[in-house]
């Protein structure tokens, strides 16, 4: 295959966040030069000019994410039109809205799109369902279909993604409301106990195949927080119990050149609440084990 030029698209957005700090740590990584390596390499991955807030931002936190999406989304429109392959560094989760809106569109609308949502929580809350009412609670039900419709409507009306083409991975913090939504709508969560006994790369390659069957193509969300504590504490709500970080790499390492790979989005990094960077080194890993 022709290697795809990776390009970095930072979101510099905290919006949907109860603690807004995750919006510095894309230009964290970037500053810290935490992916000089992959920089370095023929044709390595280049930073974009990061998504921001139009000014002023709007004081309703669903007007603020609202526009970021739609930012975001056509940055990767932008970027999937010229052929690179999106690499999309957060932010709180709320931008996944925009990244998948965005790559759902590029695809055309008769095009199933495929998600591997990895992550300790669900987000799958809507305004209604949602105690804290953070919108990084509630991406996925957003881009499902469900919830405030300046959220689901980003990069145009309807449902950018088919129940039956997601999964989520690493899940093992979630309320009964959003629970209760992914199975009526019959999409498969993989938890942590699942993953404890069948293995991290069993159930990933497993996943592979769900969001690769009846689609065009698919992408990966990454929540950092899906990972231990220990490994990764450098996110804003931390969940024991989670993924190690080899596990991780030798997982998405399955998806390493797959054609069908779109994009790839990694969110929630909080550098103020990282150890000695060990979360961004993490970053790092992740993204060398899945660049084209
Ligand atoms: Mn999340």
């Amino acid at each position: 295959m022709v290697a795809r030029r990776v390009a970095v698209i930072g979101v510099a957005s905290g919006y949907g966040a109860g603690d807004p700090a995750c919006q510095d740590g894309s230009e964290v990584v970037r500053a810290l030069r935490f992916l000089s390596d992959l920089e370095a390499v023929d044709d390595g991955l280049h930073w974009d000019e990061p998504v921001r807030a139009a000014q002023p931002v709007p004081a309703d936190p669903i007007e603020a994410v609202q526009g970021v999406a739609a930012r975001l989304a056509d940055s990767v429109g932008r970027h999937l039109a010229q052929g690179d392959f999106p690499l999309v560094i957060g932010g709180d989760h709320s931008c996944a809205i925009g990244t998948w809106s965005g790559v759902k569109r590029a695809l055309g609308a008769p095009a199933r799109l495929g998600l591997i949502w990895i992550d300790a929580h669900m987000d799958s809350h809507t305004v209604a369902t949602s105690q804290t009412r953070h919108i990084h609670g509630m991406p996925l039900a957003s881009l499902l279909g469900h919830g405030d419709p300046r959220l689901t409507g980003v990069a145009g009306d309807g449902p950018k993604l088919l129940p039956e083409d997601v999964c989520l991975i690493g899940v093992r913090s979630f309320e009964s409301d959003e629970a209760a939504l992914l199975r009526q709508l019959g999409v498969r969560v993989y938890f942590m106990h699942e993953i404890r006994r069948r293995g991290l790369s069993e159930v990933f390659a497993e996943a592979l195949h769900l969001v690769s069957e009846h689609t065009r193509g698919y992408g990966i969300s990454i929540d950092l927080d899906v990972l231990d504590p220990a490994e990764g504490p450098g996110v804003g709500t931390p969940v024991p119990g989670g993924l190690l970080r080899a596990d991780m790499t030798d997982a998405l390492a399955l998806a390493h050149g797959d054609e069908k790979l779109l994009a790839v989005e990694i969110v929630e990094y909080n550098p103020y609440l990282d150890e000695h960077f060990v979360t961004a080194r993490a970053i790092h890993d992740l993204c060398q084990s899945l660049i084209p």
